[in-house]
């Protein structure tokens, strides 16, 4: 198939366009680099260092024989958008090309409009360019298991059946979104159904939990075809940088009491989602929504788990009760689904003492790249 990967120079989106050019798809990376620049903005950096976005693909041609067009330019700019579509003329189009970290959209009123911005009008641009370009073309769009929040019910696939004063309908599931981040994931929801509704557009949402790990089968192939891992404050999400902090012998910053419990996955799983979503495209104006997480788990539980792992290394590993700088339940209910992609054939990579061994050992190869300042949190939602 003919794929686009927008965002395909980040975290998800650069192993997963490894991995569906090894499938044997014609794939093609849209990204304007602005996550790299975010690190400069925050005098920030990956644990692991990343080459440079031609040099990644120059090296996968040599390695693979494959080729990977790149086309650097902003979502936001309909023209180039168009033109990324008349050049590819895409049979699937990943969508993973937003600014996604919560604490950002979350510093001040430029981050949260400019979060919103980016994302929502990003998205709708792709919306139009589909109906106007590609009207076949099958959206996969990331969106994130947070825009549920933690409500009091089991969380279900996208909808849920609701029965009111003796009449019945099945709904979308009601969202409580905790951050303006994860605000412009709901608003994106919103406008694709809208979009499959009126236009007849083919879409798949897919709900993802948070991503941790680093390597892929590809990504492993060379040191230069490394995946970035964030650990800061602002972009690094919890399970990583549990490891990240362990290997550098900072106390694991567990906020508030750590009860609150989240939708987890292994970035290998991330590459296989998104793979089996592509090659069973949603029908002609179905929004198909899959929650895209394997286990979930609590902050504790899983800052308990790397201190065990850490201190079977050898490595002095405590842990940081520190004051919740989101506002945020902790003590909660979490149940949720997530049977659509299980069906469609996803075997998950689960969260086992090797795992997390693997990913202490590859940080603590690049630790000394980790700036200490910046580990702690430093943006609250107050
Ligand atoms: P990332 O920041 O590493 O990658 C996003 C990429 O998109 C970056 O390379 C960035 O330069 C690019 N980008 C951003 N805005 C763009 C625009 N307007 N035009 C072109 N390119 C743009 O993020 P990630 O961790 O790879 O997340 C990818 C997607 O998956 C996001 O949509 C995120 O909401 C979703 N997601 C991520 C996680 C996670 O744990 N990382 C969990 C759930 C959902
Ligand atoms: N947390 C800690 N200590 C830390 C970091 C986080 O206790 O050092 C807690 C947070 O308070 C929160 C939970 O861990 O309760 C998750 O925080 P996170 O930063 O790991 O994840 P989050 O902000 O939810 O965002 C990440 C990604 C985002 C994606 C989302 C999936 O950055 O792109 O959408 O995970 S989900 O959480 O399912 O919505």
């Amino acid at each position: 198939m003919r794929i686009v990967v927008a965002g395909g120079d980040g975290f998800c989106g650069w192993p997963t366009a490894l991995h569906l050019s090894n499938q044997g798809h014609e794939v093609t990376i849209v990204d304007n680099l602005s996550r790299r620049k975010w690190d400069e903005e925050l005098h920030s950096n990956s644990v692991t260092p990343i080459a440079s976005l031609e040099d990644r693909v120059e090296k996968w041609k040599e390695l693979t024989g494959n080729e990977i067009k790149t086309f650097i330019g902003d979502l936001n700019h309909y023209d180039f958008l168009r033109e990324v579509f008349r050049q590819t003329e895409p049979e699937a189009f990943v969508h993973f090309a937003e600014q996604r970290s919560a604490p950002y959209s979350m510093i001040d009123r430029e981050h949260a409009v400019f979060t919103q911005q980016n994302n929502v009008i990003g998205n709708l641009n792709v919306l139009y360019a589909i109906k106007e370009l590609a009207p076949d073309c099958h959206l996969i769009k990331l969106g994130t298991m947070g825009e549920y929040g933690a409500p009091n019910i089991d969380i279900e696939e996208g909808y849920i059946e609701i029965e009111h004063n003796g009449r019945k309908d099945v709904l979308p599931y009601p969202k409580q979104p905790g951050s303006f981040y994860h605000l412009s994931k709901v608003h994106d929801s919103h406008n694709i159904m809208f979009a499959c509704k009126i236009w007849g557009i083919r879409a798949t949402d897919l709900n993802q939990g948070i991503v941790y790990g680093l390597h892929t089968n590809e990504t492993k192939m060379d040191p230069m075809l490394v995946n970035r891992v964030d650990y800061d404050g602002v972009f690094g999400t919890a399970l990583n940088r549990f490891l990240i902090q362990a290997a550098t012998g900072h106390d694991l910053t567990v906020y508030g009491s750590g009860k609150q419990t989240r939708s987890f996955l292994n970035i290998e799983d991330t590459v296989r989602c998104v793979q089996i979503a592509a090659e069973n495209p949603a029908d002609k104006g179905e929004f198909r929504v899959f929650n895209q997480f394997t286990e979930y788990f609590s902050v504790l539980e899983l800052a308990e788990k790397v201190k065990k792992i850490a201190q079977e290394k050898g490595l002095d590993t405590e842990l940081a009760y520190l004051e919740n700088p989101r506002i945020e339940p902790e003590d909660h209910y979490y149940h949720a689904v997530n049977t659509g992609l299980r069906e469609l054939g996803l075997e998950p990579h689960l969260l086992t003492d090797e795992v997390l061994h693997d990913i202490l050992q590859t940080v603590i190869e690049h630790k000394d790249r980790v700036i200490k300042e910046n580990v702690l949190p430093s943006i609250t939602w107050k």
